[in-house]
């Protein structure tokens, strides 16, 4: 098989290339590990920034986040079991962002690229990339036990944080920039009313980090802060919903409606960065390249900008012949990424429990949130990086 650009992985970065250089008329076959249901089945990312709302738009698949997503113009922080509602929209003369679950990204992009009749291998085994760093770059795979090959002329890594690109690169070709956290997030998925529609809820409390978000106006997200090491099993949904309400000020809490889950999962939380995002015909994007602990609410936003990047250097390229877009991607993409990772471990600082700086430590982040919620700077800080950062911010 021969197309312009193989892209591994069909997680949202995958997807929306595949989308954006359709458009264009560019050729691409995504290989993807999974299954479509099992690519479907994770329950991952809620929040969307504008950039990537009219991204969806510009992939032609913008019509059900514009339809069922919510709009959110505040957040509401909590501690001292004390509620302070920032307004979002007001501090960034206008901006929002959307509630809207990646599964529904991730499913409105496969109905599109499935109605446009583009090749996606689902259930590919031992996917690898070859001669990326000549002009002849090649992905083999195996599917049902026959070994194919796809000749190309570029490669987008786009397998997420355990794939086989970032993988491949030769070990001195690359710097990776790790920080893990000493804790991780239990996520629980209900079929019950949001106790906040309107506003995400991030709670520091002496118990822990609690976190409110939705899916819908009947379905509900929620999060708290637990040992790296607890099991999903050590969780029953009783526990979940005791631990969530002590977490709240009491008229939340008072407020939160409980229900079954229909998904329970521990998530850890980590930053990381590989740099260059670029080897020769071999480009990085999305978790491949990168992670941010998800108390920013970046992952997939960060992903759908890298893959607007790619998406202008490989159009630029076919069309105008010109490969300068293709030189800057990981320079462009990278500054991106380091301002979200900092906001990222910045807001995750600020608002979970560490085991190792009691005292001190815990004194200065209530110093901190004292003045968030009472500096007009610093609230303005937030919201403009909550809602995201221009894409050619700096440049
Ligand atoms: P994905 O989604 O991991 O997709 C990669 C795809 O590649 C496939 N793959 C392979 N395919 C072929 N060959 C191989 N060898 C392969 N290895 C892997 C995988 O099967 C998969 O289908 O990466 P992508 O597309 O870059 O998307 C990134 C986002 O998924 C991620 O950043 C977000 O989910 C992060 N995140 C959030 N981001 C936000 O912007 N807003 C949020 O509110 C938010 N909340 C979250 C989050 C992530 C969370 N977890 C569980 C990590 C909340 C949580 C709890
Ligand atoms: C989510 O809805 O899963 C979500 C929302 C906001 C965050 C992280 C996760 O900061």
């Amino acid at each position: 098989m021969r197309t312009q650009v193989a892209i591994i992985g069909a997680g949202p970065s995958g997807l929306l290339l595949g989308q954006l250089l359709h458009k264009a008329g560019i050729d691409a076959v995504i290989v993807e590990r999974q299954s479509g249901d099992y690519v479907l089945g994770r329950i991952r990312a809620g929040i969307l920034e504008q950039i990537t709302v009219d991204l969806l738009h510009e992939a032609g698949v913008g019509q059900r986040v514009q339809r069922e997503g919510t709009v959110h113009h505040s957040i509401e922080l909590v501690y001292a079991n004390t509620r302070h509602p920032i307004d979002v929209t007001g501090l960034t003369r206008g901006k929002v962002v959307t509630a809207y679950g990646q599964t529904e990204v991730t499913r409105d992009l496969m109905d599109a690229r499935q109605a446009a009749g583009l090749t996606t291998v689902y259930e590919a085994s031992n996917v690898q990339v070859h001669e990326f760093d000549g002009s002849h770059p090649r992905v083999t795979y195996e599917k049902d036990g026959k070994k194919n090959e796809i000749q190309c002329d570029f490669i987008a890594g786009c397998d997420g944080f355990h794939g086989v690109c970032r993988a491949s690169v030769p070990r001195g070709a690359i710097h990776e920039f790790e920080k893990v956290y000493p804790f991780g997030w239990l996520g629980v998925l209900a079929e019950v009313a949001p106790v906040s529609p309107h506003a995400i809820v991030y709670a520091n409390s002496e118990r822990g980090f609690a976190l409110c978000s939705m899916r819908s106006l009947t379905r509900s997200r929620y999060y708290v802060q637990c040992p790296i090491d607890d099991k999903v099993s050590d969780w029953s949904d009783e526990r979940f919903w005791d631990e969530l309400r002590l977490r709240l000020d009491p008229d939340m809490a008072g407020r939160i409606v409980t229900g079954p889950s229909i998904e329970k999962s521990i998530a850890p939380l980590r930053s990381f960065v590989a740099e260059p995002m670029r080897f020769g015909r071999l480009f990085l994007g999305g978790d491949a390249a990168h992670i941010v602990p998800p108390t920013g609410a970046k992952g997939l936003n960060l992903a759908a900008s890298d893959v607007k990047y790619l998406s202008s250097a490989l159009i630029e390229h076919y069309a105008e012949k010109s490969d300068a877009g293709i030189d800057s991607y990981s320079q462009r993409a990278l500054a991106r990424v380091w301002r979200a990772e900092r906001f990222s471990w910045w807001l995750t600082s600020l608002l979970h429990r560490f085991p190792d700086t009691a005292g001190f430590g815990q004194k200065i982040q209530e110093a901190e949130l004292d003045y968030l919620v009472h500096s007009e700077a610093m609230s303005r800080s937030l919201a403009e990086n909550y809602v995201g950062l221009p894409l050619d911010f700096g440049q």
